[in-house]
């Protein structure tokens, strides 16, 4: 496969700044290399950079202006990118996703084909502008891009992911507003609970399998706090009982014998709070996992 990395070092949907430096620990932790050992035709785009727009600061949310830039680049250079290739986005924090999501909805449509969207967090992030009780909008990608209304200032969205075509799994931080947007939803989400009880495998599959029937487009959202702290710590938003690194694994080397994955954001990782690289290294060998590198070609880890 051809695969294009996109920094986004997005660093605008929370208060708590370090993702910008995401995309360079990716670097540091040889995503290219992992990829192209597998393979791969990798390139690296270099980082994509927020459009100035001429937007009104919002008392409540937080770097509202800066989030609508980020968002109007990132859409363009999503589209773009899945143009040439499958398309993995170094984040940055979770409000990229505003910007790739509506990039790879408008490829997808560009082909005639439905988008489906899998959303790896500990958070649902469905809040709207309007529900957000922290104003930070890292927590509102998933109600954007679906379309719902109450986001004055960004760009429209006129090629909405459909609720029943997006699938949450990981779920165990879910605010008052969302949980009611949500069940009154036809999003699938699978909480921490249900993973406890069936495994990963059962719901990703069932998805999946969706995804294949409709011959769509399949955009992957991989949030650090999906996986338990103890294992991911470099994250802002860290909750306790989180997916394990099997799981987490398990679930992309599902992903790759899909082969249905088109694009991938990996988010919210914050190199200020790691340790060692650790968390890093841990999200490169998921996106490899995702990509095709099996429990048996896993390289001699490597002395941190
Ligand atoms: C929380 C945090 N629900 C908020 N969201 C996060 O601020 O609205 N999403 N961390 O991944
Ligand atoms: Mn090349
Ligand atoms: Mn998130
Ligand atoms: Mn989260």
């Amino acid at each position: 496969r051809t695969i294009l990395l996109v920094g986004a070092p997005v660093d605008s949907g929370k208060r708590r700044a370090g993702c910008l430096m995401g995309p360079d620990a990716y670097r540091c932790a040889r995503l290219h290399g992992a990829l192209a050992d597998l393979g791969h035709d990798v390139h690296d785009l270099g980082n994509v950079a927020p459009d100035a727009v001429d937007v009104a600061p919002d008392a409540h949310l937080h770097a509202l202006p800066e989030t609508i830039g980020w968002t109007a680049a990132l859409s363009r250079a999503a589209e773009d990118a899945l143009g040439r290739g499958t398309a993995i986005f170094m984040g940055g924090d979770h409000a990229l996703s505003l910007g790739t999501v509506h990039g790879a909805a408008a490829h997808a449509a560009s082909r005639g084909r439905p988008l489906f969207v899998l959303w790896l967090d500990a958070h649902s992030d469905f809040h709207t502008a309007l529900t957000t009780g922290s104003g930070n909008l890292h927590g509102t990608p998933l109600a954007y891009i679906t379309g719902r209304e109450g986001f004055p200032g960004f760009p429209s969205v006129p090629h909405p992911v459909l609720e029943e075509n997006v699938c949450i799994i990981g779920l165990r931080s879910v605010d008052g507003p969302e949980r009611a947007a949500l069940e009154a939803s036809r999003i699938r989400r699978h909480d921490m609970r249900n993973i406890d009880e069936t495994g990963i495998a059962a719901p990703l599959n069932a998805f999946l399998e969706t995804v294949a029937a409709a011959g769509g487009d399949l955009h992957v959202s991989l949030d650090v706090d999906f996986l338990d702290p103890a294992v991911a710590p470099a994250v802002g938003t860290t909750v306790p009982g989180g997916a394990t690194v099997r799981e987490g694994h398990l679930a992309m080397e599902i992903l790759h014998d899909s082969g249905l994955m088109s694009s991938l954001d990996l988010v919210e990782l914050n190199p200020m709070l790691d340790e060692r690289g650790r968390t890093a290294q841990l999200m490169v060998d998921l996106a490899a996992s995702a990509l095709g590198r099996r429990v048996f070609d896993r390289p001699t880890p490597r002395i941190l």
